[in-house]
């Protein structure tokens, strides 16, 4: 059949005229080949153009293959075996997750998402997944989070997971452990490389993934253009915003190494995806547009015929009216329903199938369930040159779950499989299990000298090794020391910086560093000047993989902006989450391609963990390394722009996420300190860690860093200064962290000087590291209630302080208040709760009132509750620190 016998028949004025042209069309194809024909009906179109003619725009195909029948490459693989193969596969998810439900009802897990998929992944596994071999080159597969059940019952077979295993999915602290209900590389570090399940993270990420073995392919760093990136996504998963937010970027950088399997068995979970529309069409015409390549894998081999037999284009055109919505109902009805409301709607169409059965009609496959339609489809893909392929493949739901399920909008929380139902599907695929034995699930796995295992291991030998693997193999990489960088903790002298600006200079000095500077990746979202980090386009280079095709505006300024092939800043345009995405291919480099990449993503505080904390979640579950950067941090620092920008948050959000270490210093030294420490741990004592730093805008001068405050930096807080107002004066303990560090220390000295009270001065620089650490020594002392206590640090730090303590810092006073039961007599907090807004610093900071004086007046409250002043001192510093009693509560501002 020729694409030509598909245009659908429109009303036409001229049949005849029509038909010359058509026969034109036809002969040229036939003379000249399929080029011509599209260069003369190019000319044509633009012809009309010019002459005025509006052509009506359409960004989809019909609805039929992509790839017709006579242009498909035959078999390479023994269907036989792979069909048994895939059937016990089938057999095994859907019984894992049958036992699962049936031993702890609720436990959950799917068999509905594999059923529909299992031919889309075995034709990969069988024929075109690489496996990474010994050289980390294998290719990189996002599976989807509910297919787990399919790739665990693949591995039972290929002998990587032993029936224990299966027994316990989803009950991962029974003994022997258990397998993850979804890809988490967190819980099976030697298993999953890639977390899908939140859906939209998997297509966003492989996207970056994919950019990301190009920019170490042009850098020189790794070759990677063997490894092609897969992501399997469901066609309700479209929906989220990451999952399409970024195709433009692959198809802008040419990533023909990325292949999207999207499977479109027309549901989601609480019914279809496009019930009056077609989802394979509205997704072909939006990666069309995008310039991505669209093979549609639709109609499965049992349609040839009937395709073959469409000279005039009306079964195309019924295939084209159809609604998701029906295409649904068809599965779930016999075949005379199929006879009557699909061919039955024109006489031709019911004639074209009068010679098939019921039975027949009702098993017309769908292209996603023929292995020969997908192989064709896959083996395209990974030929294509020049641009990413998407394969839009048409399934059904549930498929071989019978009544249970198959097509039914409740298919996606069907949890388990009654007896008649085990008994049909295992009938159905043939699973060698008896009458009696079937109620109860069991598995089944071939022996291992049998055809089956035989032939499933060759294959993956032969394609390099199993799938998914994720590398736990240690790489380490030594990484420089405080005094390669003493310049960062000696102060600045007269010269007034911000935190930012000292940052910026010292990873400026890191990328020329002689062994690890190529490594660092600088990930920018279009925020470079704000962060005054231009100097690094000339400097590295912004990656590009076309290079720079055109002369800079500013080309003979010293910053000028300078694309590169081998440019090393990746400058990613207003897209957090794909920088984020970005960070999490470089963080995991050391597993994904056997070297420590060292990321640092620097951007806008508010618009990361707030904005993007699940892909830092993803992040942090596949063992992402790297250095996250808030810039322009704190509710009060950030004068000028407002509420949506400033952040007085991300550090306690940052505190639930298990992996991530986050730091709030004040000096260019405490900077310093943290990011050297932390590249020794991750990139030299394998710790999995990100470290999460907020940097400010606010120029002051930084003091060189004083003698033995190392340790401090670290866990959380050192003494940095203390003011004595003379013997017997009460003393007062001051926190201070960040920019707000400054305002501690004013207040120390206002409270010296005109209340003659003594302080102590402490910069905290992580509230979180304190707090994690005085918790796991609480809970050691709880459940070893008769050994010698551990004492945490900060209540070592403490023990022989005199309180009241105050802290006083840019984010909420719950940030703070994590370590209050392990200061001595509590401790009283300062913070920016509520909307920020827009004016100068210290308006801003006596609005929070984390201000010196705001400071102040806590300190003298705090002795006056502990009897140590008189109540109206208080009254009088509130009048001389010119504090309004009747200011509005800044949270309800
Ligand atoms: C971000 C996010 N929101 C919601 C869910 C819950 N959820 C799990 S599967 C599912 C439906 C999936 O439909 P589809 O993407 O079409 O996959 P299928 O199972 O049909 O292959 C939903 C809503 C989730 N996992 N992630
Ligand atoms: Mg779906």
């Amino acid at each position: 059949m020729s694409q030509l016998d598909t245009i659908p028949s429109h009303a036409d004025p001229d049949p005849l005229e029509t038909a010359e042209w058509l026969e034109s069309l036809r002969s040229v194809l036939e003379n000249q080949g399929p080029e011509r024909v599209a260069f003369l009906l190019a000319e044509l179109s633009e012809a009309a153009h010019r002459e005025g003619v509006e052509l009506p725009f359409t960004a989809t195909t019909p609805y039929i293959n992509t790839i017709s029948a006579d242009k498909q490459p035959p078999y390479p693989g023994n269907r036989e075996i792979e069909r048994r193969i895939k059937s016990i596969i089938r057999w095994n998810a859907m019984a894992m997750v049958t036992r699962a439900n049936k031993a702890h009802d609720g436990i959950g897990g799917h068999i509905s998402t594999y059923a529909s998929a299992a031919t889309l992944y075995e034709v990969a596994f069988n024929h075109f997944f690489r496996g990474r071999g010994n050289d980390h080159s294998g290719d990189q597969i996002y599976i989807q989070g509910h297919a787990s059940p399919g790739i665990y019952a693949r591995a039972f077979l290929e002998g990587r997971i032993d029936e224990k295993g299966l027994e316990n999915f989803r009950q991962e602290l029974a003994s022997g452990g258990g397998l993850s209900s979804y890809p988490h590389p967190w819980l099976m570090p030697g298993f999953w490389e890639f977390p899908t399940v939140s859906m939209g993270l998997a297509p966003i990420t492989a996207i970056y993934q994919a950019r990301f073995n190009k920019y170490l392919q042009d850098r020189g760093i790794r070759d990677t253009s063997g490894q092609h990136v897969w992501a399997f996504l469901g066609d309700g998963e479209t929906d989220e915003p990451e999952s399409l937010g970024a195709i433009t970027l692959a198809a802008r950088e040419e990533l023909d190494n990325l292949i999207f399997v999207i499977n479109c068995n027309l549901q989601r979970l609480d019914g279809p995806v496009r019930g009056n529309g077609k989802i394979i069409q509205e997704l072909e015409g939006i990666f069309r547009g995008a310039g991505w390549n669209v093979i549609k894998v639709i109609w499965g081999d049992s349609w040839d015929p009937l395709l073959a037999k469409d000279k005039h284009g009306l079964l195309v055109k019924r295939m084209g009216e159809v609604v998701d919505g029906e295409y649904q109902k068809y599965t779930v009805m016999g075949g005379d329903y199929i006879r009557e409301h699909f061919f039955g709607k024109y006489p031709e169409l019911a004639q074209m199938v009068r010679a098939l059965s019921d039975e027949e009609l009702k098993k017309l496959r769908r292209g996603g369930h023929d292995p020969e339609k997908v192989y064709a489809a896959y083996k395209a893909a990974v030929e294509t040159k020049g641009k990413p392929t998407v394969i839009l493949a048409k399934t059904i739901k549930g498929y071989g779950t019978g009544e249970g399920g198959e097509g039914r909008n409740v298919t996606h929380q069907q949890k388990k499989l009654g007896e008649k139902e085990l008994k049909e599907f295992r009938s159905r695929f043939g699973i060698p299990i008896s009458d009696e034995e079937v109620s109860k699930a069991p598995f089944y796995r071939p022996a291992e000298d049998s055809e089956e295992v035989k032939y499933l291991l060759a294959r993956r030998k032969a394609l390099g090794g199993f799938v998914p693997e994720r590398s736990t193999e240690p790489i380490r990489t030594e990484t420089p020391r405080v005094a390669d960088y003493k310049e960062f903790v000696e102060g600045s002298g007269e010269r007034e910086a911000s935190t930012t600006m000292a940052f910026v200079g010292f990873l400026s000095k890191l990328l020329k560093d002689k062994n690890i500077g190529k490594f660092i990746v600088p990930i920018v979202p279009d925020e470079s000047r704000t962060f005054g980090m231009e100097g690094l386009f000339r400097q590295c280079g912004i990656y590009s993989h076309a290079g720079q095709l055109y002369e800079p505006v500013d080309a003979g300024m010293l910053t000028y902006y300078r694309e590169a092939k081998d440019g090393q800043l990746l400058e990613e345009g207003i897209t957090e989450a794909g920088s984020m995405s970005s960070f999490i291919a470089a963080g995991t480099a050391y597993s994904t391609h056997g070297i420590n990449m060292i990321p640092f993503f620097i951007y806008y505080s508010m618009f990361g963990f707030q904005r993007i904390g699940d892909l830092v979640w993803a992040a942090c579950d596949s063992r992402t390394k790297g250095f996250m950067i808030g810039g322009t941090a704190g509710r009060t620092t950030l004068a000028g722009e407002g509420l949506q920008h400033q952040d007085g948050h991300s550090p306690l959000i940052a505190s639930a996420f298990p992996t991530v270490r986050a730091y709030d210093p004040a000096f260019a030294y405490e900077t310093t300190t943290i990011v050297l420490d932390g590249m020794r741990r991750m990139y030299e004592e394998l710790e999995d860690a990100i470290y999460y730093i907020t940097v400010y805008n606010e120029n002051y001068r930084h003091p060189p860093m004083p003698e033995g405050v190392e340790e401090g930096i670290i866990r959380g807080m050192y003494k940095f200064a203390s003011r004595d107002a003379g013997a017997g004066r009460p003393r007062v303990q001051l926190l201070g962290s960040g920019a707000i560090l400054r305002e501690a220390i004013r207040a120390s000295g206002i409270l010296a000087e005109h209340f003659n009270v003594s302080s102590n001065v402490w910069s905290v620089t992580s509230y979180n590291e304190l707090a994690r650490d005085a918790q796991a020594a609480e809970r050691w002392n709880m459940l070893h209630p008769t050994g010698k206590p551990r004492r945490s640090y900060i209540e070592e730090l403490l023990a022989d302080e005199q309180g009241p303590f105050i802290s006083a810092s840019d984010y909420v006073q719950a940030l703070a208040e994590q370590v209050t039961s392990y200061v001595p007599g509590g401790l009283f907090t300062l913070g920016t709760d509520g909307f920020g807004r827009s004016d100068v610093r210290p308006q801003l900071r006596r609005h929070f009132e984390v201000d010196a004086e705001s400071i102040a007046v806590a300190a003298l409250y705090q002795l006056s509750k502990l009897g140590q002043i008189e109540p109206k001192c208080v009254g009088r510093a509130l009048k001389e620190l010119k504090i309004d009693p009747e200011k509005i509560e800044p949270l309800r501002a």
